[in-house]
């Protein structure tokens, strides 16, 4: 290599490839905390307050979200996670999750068929593999493997409603702001740890294969240590087109708010989008320090939180005026 060439890369090098403002890489910072949990939609109140209880106790962040998220799985009434969600077009319900921990360590499962819970599955899949992700049948065998029962995810009622979804949806996949509820829950130690998990039956009546962000590390769900954490609801194809809770975290890193940082997000969001008639996209951060924020493009779009100050609360989501 001759000296020009050399130049060249180094200077190449030193403008592509950033190190972090805050920590070294594989640094993970932590500091004493007040611990806080913040869940997406109503059912994050259920999830937070199964989530506080191991976080009041002196818990890890990774074991509270993995419980309070299992909560919402586990309810047959909750219709767009786990067991009695929605299925996909041909009648079977497909789940796709993810968990991240302190140490950028994350797992996730896409694809999943006939198991309850598959934020567990994702933990396994973190802790017991040498991958980040398994999807499909792959991800059922591990699953059973592991000791998880097989089970019919598709309650009576989730069949009934698909019978007659199939008499008049000439097999269109509809996407709208109606369909998907995915829980999104970050939660912050007292030792300073964070921990994210999402999961998620994905959007009603989807193709067969479907796989939207909520599996995706760095798409619904995204953290480091150094900075804070952030998950996404929402149109899944629209957050994996802008690795939307990867680019929260980033705005956190450059200095936004928890708050600014969704609605920065949210605002490119709308940027690429010609047409949001249909569309509801929205992101709950959290930083190292417990700051919270929340955003979605649209009304309705709400998030619980859960410390010891304030005990229990929903709260409404901010929107963007621009629809
Ligand atoms: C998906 N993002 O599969 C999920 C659905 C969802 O609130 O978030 N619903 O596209």
């Amino acid at each position: 290599m001759n000296r020009r060439d050399f130049i060249k890369r180094s200077t190449f090098f030193s403008s592509a490839y950033v190190i972090p403002k805050s920590g070294n890489l594989g640094d993970f910072e932590t500091s004493n905390s007040d611990p806080v949990v913040i869940s997406t939609w109503d059912h994050g109140l259920k999830a937070n307050k199964a989530a506080w209880e191991i976080l009041a106790a002196g818990g890890d962040s990774i074991d509270a979200v993995e419980q309070g998220v299992r909560v919402v799985e586990s309810d047959p009434n909750i219709r767009t996670v786990g067991m009695g969600g929605y299925p996909d077009r041909d009648g079977t319900v497909t789940l796709d999750a993810c968990i991240m921990n302190y140490e950028s360590n994350c797992g996730s499962v896409a694809f999943l068929t006939d198991i309850v819970n598959p934020i567990s599955v994702a933990r396994k899949v973190m802790e017991e593999t040498p991958h980040v992700m398994l999807v499909g049948q792959g991800a059922k065998k591990f699953a059973l493997k592991k000791g998880f029962k097989e089970t019919n995810l598709l309650t009576d009622l989730s069949r009934e409603e698909w019978n007659s979804w199939k008499d008049s949806s000439k097999y269109e996949s509809i996407i709208n702001i109606e369909n998907h509820d995915t829980i999104g829950s970050l939660a912050l130690s007292g030792e300073g740890r964070l921990a994210g998990a999402c999961t998620t039956s994905g959007s009603a009546y989807k193709m067969h294969g479907r796989v939207g962000d909520s599996p995706i590390i760095g798409a619904g769900l995204f953290l480091d240590n150094n900075v804070g954490a952030a998950a996404a609801t929402g149109l899944g194809e629209v957050v994996l087109k802008s690795s939307g809770s990867a680019m929260v975290v980033e705005a956190m890193r450059n200095g936004a708010t928890p708050q600014d940082a969704c609605e920065n997000v949210i605002l490119r969001i709308l940027k690429m989008n010609k047409t949001v008639e249909n569309l509801q996209v929205g992101f709950i951060a959290l930083d190292k320090r417990g700051n919270i924020g929340a955003f979605s493009i649209k009304k309705g779009f709400n998030y619980a939180l859960s410390n010891q100050k304030e005990g229990h609360l929903l709260l409404p989501a901010k929107y963007s005026e621009k629809c």
